[in-house]
């Protein structure tokens, strides 16, 4: 191995980036039984401490290779015969130099030769140390390192479609020139404040400054709308399941869920309380939630039913608003209504299977798509009823590639933050306030995007976003 060749220390190359000098520990493949543990090492220290360990010779191993050899403790008793991998900083997953050790996928094993690489001089690795370290040392920006976790969190492809677009520096990549712009307008406010002393010309007129603002606070606003979409893939969505008694509501639950998940009978009032059930439509997992049926019940454990029926269709991404095709809706059904009306939802006429005695027109939402007619007991009609639930929940494919949208509450404060400070530059324009007041405004948006990335970093931040990884991560 020439380049990079594992030696004694890391500091006769110059060492790694930053870092607080420790080399650190920790398994990265799951605990349990496996055909393979992977033991990573990471720092100053990981390739003098992987030598030792392993006893190979640093003379003939090339880096990023594996090579064959066998983990001994300190008192050099056998532990694994093992595979070992070296990656020299700054091509590693930290950005330090890194060591891996494949072994048989035991814990017993893969703890004994971490303790063994600890009585060497490494200190286990904290959760999410690994990524943290490699954020330090630039591999990846703040919100990169936020994708990383999603990516291994994600329960449906497109949560993991989303999240890779954002590993790949999506988020970044849409915000780094945008807060070059902001970053560009500051400086020619500023060189207009220096300039003010002997010029009387600004080099913005108040017109270009407003205009400027303008442009900015648009696209701050474009990356805003992206995460009523975005955060989906990570936290999914809720459908609600509302409507009077009987018409059909648990029974279209579990056709969807394609299980007999709730009671259904002729009995109205058959379901008290809500039950849910989890499926992935478009890429999005969506929680399917069927609820009491909404009407004035006497008996108070129907009652309480009724107030959580309510609560759910408060919180819920979007309600499946159910009406009994085959009789004519009466004025329970128009009470009911009014309860989801104003909240987003679809208009269900179930029961097609039996002669049609409601069309639903005085269901019609504003603005929504007409009714969807189905029927819960044989099936017909409900891949029209999940086409228009992901029309309505789910992005098109190519915007989730194309925009990389916001997915975390963090990124939208910060967004948010930039366009409050915006907003302030703008009135402060309007108002002919001096330079320095519009200066100050946009040196907070710029910050505040900075702050999005990683740029700029408090401890604290890091500390709660890296403290959510897993050890290992
Ligand atoms: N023919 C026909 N019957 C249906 C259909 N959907 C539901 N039903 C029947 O309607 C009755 C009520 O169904 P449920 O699913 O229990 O209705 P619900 O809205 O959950 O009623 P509650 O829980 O009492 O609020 C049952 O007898 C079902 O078999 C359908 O599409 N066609
Ligand atoms: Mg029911």
């Amino acid at each position: 191995m020439d380049e990079g060749r594992p030696r004694a220390r890391a500091e006769e190359r110059g060492g790694p980036g930053k870092g607080d000098g420790t080399t650190i520990v920790a398994p990265i493949t799951p605990a349990g039984a496996g055909a393979v543990s992977l033991l990573r090492l990471s720092g100053p220290e990981a390739f003098p401490i992987a030598l030792r360990m392993t006893g190979v010779d640093s003379s003939r191993v090339s880096p990023r290779t594996l090579s064959r050899c066998t983990v001994r403790g300190g008192k050099g008793e056998e532990i694994d015969s093992a595979l070992v991998v070296f990656f020299p900083a700054p091509s590693s997953f930290t950005g330090e130099d890194v060591a891996e050790i494949h072994l048989h996928g035991n814990p017993v094993l893969v703890e004994r030769a971490a303790a063994a690489a600890c009585d060497l001089g490494a200190s286990p690795a904290a959760p999410g140390e690994f990524s943290r370290r490699a954020f330090q040392n630039g591999k990846m920006d703040l919100t990169q390192a936020e994708a990383l976790a999603d990516l291994i969190a994600a329960r449906t492809t497109g949560a993991a479609r989303a999240a890779l677009r954002q590993l790949k520096g999506g988020i970044g990549e849409a915000i780094s020139p945008l807060r070059g712009q902001v970053v560009s307008l500051l400086t020619l406010l500023e060189a207009s404040i220096d300039f003010s002393e002997d010029e009387d010309v600004p080099l913005l007129s108040s017109e270009q400054t407003l205009e400027r603002v303008s442009e900015l606070r648009a696209q701050v606003g474009r990356c805003l709308a992206s995460y009523a979409r975005g955060h989906r893939y990570r936290d999914g969505a809720t459908v609600a399941i509302a409507g009077v008694a009987n018409v059909g509501k648990s029974r279209i639950l579990n056709r969807i869920l394609g299980e007999e998940r709730a009671i259904v009978t002729e009995v109205p009032g058959t379901t008290r309380d809500y039950l849910s059930g989890e499926v992935s439509l478009a890429g999005i997992p969506l929680r399917l939630v069927d609820t009491a049926g909404l009407r004035d019940a006497l008996d108070p454990v129907e009652r309480e039913g009724v107030r959580r029926s309510r609560e759910i269709i408060a919180s819920a991404d979007l309600t499946l608003f159910v009406l009994d095709g085959s009789r004519p809706a009466h004025g329970g059904d128009l009470e009911a209504y009014r309860e989801v009306a104003d909240r987003p939802h679809l208009v269900l006429l179930n029961k097609r299977d039996l002669p049609a005695a409601e069309e639903g027109g005085r269901f019609r939402g504003p603005g929504r798509n007409g009714t969807i007619p189905l029927s819960a007991a044989t099936g017909e009609g409900v891949g029209g009823l999940l086409r228009a639930i992901a029309r309505d929940l789910a992005p098109e494919e190519d915007a989730i590639m194309a925009e990389a949208p916001l997915t975390r509450l963090r990124h939208v404060e910060a967004v948010r933050k930039a366009d409050v400070a915006l907003e302030r530059a703008q009135e402060a324009v309007g108002n002919a306030l001096s330079l320095e007041f519009i200066a100050s405004d946009v040196r907070d948006a710029a910050q505040a995007l900075a702050e999005l990335t990683g740029e700029i970093a408090p401890e604290e931040v890091l500390d709660a976003i890296f403290s959510a990884f897993c050890i290992g991560k």
